[in-house]
């Protein structure tokens, strides 16, 4: 019974994304039909309802909003219900009353390669049509690249979204010649500056902990790129802190403090509490192995070396963060959700009870990119790759 019943869910969801397609293609004769086909489209997918097995999220529904997204890495809502996603490829998808739009964010030199492309958003300035965004990406060529910041306005006119101003906030001094270990991740505090995850090129894990290097770090400064006025760390005033590997989440919780979470190589992946100046041990101190299996140190704890909250080995592959300070999913108040790569699910860490964790299985087993909330506390999943979704989780009935 629970088998067929899994199969007319997966036939029902194939019947929807054969419609968006359709959808699509109608839509580029006329944008009357198009628009008749999204709403058939949001109609299907509201009756495609995924029930989760797990006892303490028997109520939770999944329901697929978008789909067909290329390699997606980043979402954000904003006070109007819009999402901004950006693709890899150097746009952003604007979805606006179920009309999206791609807006190319002509970056400077932007790299889309490997682990490289349009990385993060934050929305620092939100206007009904008016933006002001800064993104992170990957700059260069494969010989020599860097992870770069850039703060851009858009603006709404006739209903079209444009970039009216894009200006370099900050570049990575470091150039490196591997296409991977951008983090990139960016967190607006709440004193106006910018947090930086930077992460350390694979092939240049020793940065990590060296004060003169700007890669293995978090970095943290001003939004118009300049250093903060109170550094950690007197020979370079954009770290914040140091001995991290490829760190792609940071979220603020309800009392101010800084959460990050990073891969480590096979295992290893930690979640960790940022304090300022605070050595977090990559690549002296890990509980992961390279992935040739070599161990990589035989130190798990070292004096001045800041252990892991949490650590999972084997590894989770920790690819986004969110806390949850709502009240829709009570059973995930005061946890940090971690959505995963590896293992395709959204790991609840409980930081008020002993960091105690709940995975919740989606019943699609897609890679996740990214996590974000609605204004009501529903949870968005971004998924991964070339043919990328939005899922909405929401709070159903039993
Ligand atoms: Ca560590």
């Amino acid at each position: 019974m629970q088998k067929a019943k899994k199969v007319l869910r997966l036939i029902i969801f194939m019947i929807a994304l054969d419609l968006d397609l359709l959808c699509k293609y109608k839509k580029a004769k006329t944008k009357m039909q198009g628009f008749l086909f999204n709403r058939i489209f949001v109609i299907m997918l509201t009756l495609t309802v995924f029930p989760i097995t797990e006892s303490w999220a028997r109520t939770v529904h999944v329901q697929p909003l978008l789909t067909d997204l290329n390699n997606p890495w980043s979402i954000k809502t904003d006070d109007y219900n819009r999402f901004w996603i950006t693709l890899m490829s150097g746009e952003l998808v604007i979805v606006e009353d179920d009309i999206r739009q791609k807006v190319p964010l002509k970056l400077d030199n932007l790299l889309h390669s490997g682990q490289g492309g349009l990385l993060d958003i934050i929305l620092v300035d939100v206007r009904a049509e008016r933006v002001h965004a800064i993104v992170s990406y990957a700059q260069g060529d494969t010989s020599a690249n860097r992870l770069a910041i850039a703060s851009i306005v858009l603006i709404k006119t006739d209903n079209i979204w444009e970039v009216t101003q894009t200006e370099s906030v900050f570049v990575v001094k470091n150039d490196k010649s591997t296409p991977v270990h951008y983090a990139g991740r960016l967190l607006l505090l709440p004193d106006n500056t910018l947090l930086v995850n930077s992460g350390d090129g694979f092939d240049y894990r020793e940065d990590a902990q060296r004060t003169s290097s700007q890669l293995g770090k978090t970095l943290r400064m001003n939004l118009d790129g300049t250093p903060v006025s109170d550094p950690p760390f007197a020979d370079n005033h954009y770290l914040f802190s140091l001995g991290h590997r490829n760190a792609q989440g940071l979220a603020l919780d309800s009392l101010g403090r800084i959460w990050q979470h990073e891969h480590g190589p096979a295992g290893g992946d930690e979640v960790n509490l940022l304090e300022s100046g605070a050595n977090y041990g990559w690549p002296i101190v890990t509980r992961g192995k390279d992935y040739s299996g070599a161990l990589i140190s035989p130190i798990t704890q070292a004096e001045g070396m800041t252990p892991p909250k949490v650590n999972w080995t084997p590894s989770i592959a920790p690819s986004s963060m969110v806390y949850y300070g709502f009240d829709t999913f009570p059973e995930l108040t005061g946890n940090l959700l971690i959505g995963t790569l590896k293992t395709k699910t959204i790991h609840a860490i409980n930081i008020h009870d002993d960091y105690r964790e709940t995975i919740l299985t989606l019943p699609i087993s897609e890679r996740i990119r990214d996590l974000t909330m609605t204004n009501k506390g529903d949870v968005l999943v971004l998924t991964d790759g070339g043919d990328a979704s939005v899922l909405l989780l929401t709070q159903g009935t039993d």
